[in-house]
């Protein structure tokens, strides 16, 4: 069996960002995305992170999602170094609970933007969402795969208020108005 070409790459700050940024790796199986994820950090392995967003584009990379917490600069360094887009995921991992890696993540200086995602696995999963989306605009089959997981998460709402009413029936919660 041939391993495809990864063509998202996710970097996060910490193995310890792992338990967020596996939502973005999950949705990009899910999508059958070939990706690599690796842990780089702005601040501990400065040259390894510039080295990695520098070549990652020659290398047919598309996007990247970056997942860092704490003073945050991990997104904004790797999108410094490449003009691929850039998406960046604020991780919960400090005691200001990924408010301060909110702000290193969002507030970049006109010029070089990171896309940036909601705090935890909330914001990773959307992250690879969003690169799906991206992929999806010159690729059909990525489409009709998009369009399928709206409609199917479409259904499980409709799915839970149907399981809602049985439960306020048996609650003898159920009234007409
Ligand atoms: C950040 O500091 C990492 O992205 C991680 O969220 C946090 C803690 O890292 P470790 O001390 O667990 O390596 O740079």
């Amino acid at each position: 069996m041939t391993e495809k070409q990864p063509v998202i790459g996710i970097l996060m700050g910490s193995d310890s960002d792992y338990a967020v940024m596996s939502a973005a790796a999950k949705v990009l199986k899910e999508f059958a995305v070939p990706f690599e994820m690796i842990v780089s950090s702005a601040h501990r392995s400065p040259e390894r992170t510039a080295q990695y967003a520098a070549s990652a584009a020659q290398r047919g990379i598309k996007a990247l999602i970056v997942g860092a917490g704490a003073a945050a600069h991990l997104a904004g360094v790797v999108a410094a170094e490449t003009t691929l887009p850039v998406i960046g995921v604020p991780i919960d991992s400090s005691t200001l609970k990924g408010m301060d890696a909110l702000l290193a993540t969002v507030q970049m200086p006109g010029g070089i933007p990171v896309a940036t995602m909601a705090i935890g696995s909330a914001g990773a999963k959307n992250a690879a969402i969003f690169a799906v989306q991206m992929l999806a605009l010159d690729d059909g089959d990525l489409a009709d795969k998009m369009r399928s997981y709206r409609a199917d998460m479409a259904a499980a709402v409709a799915q839970k208020s149907d399981r809602l009413q049985q439960r306020l029936a048996e609650d003898g919660l159920l009234q007409i108005y």
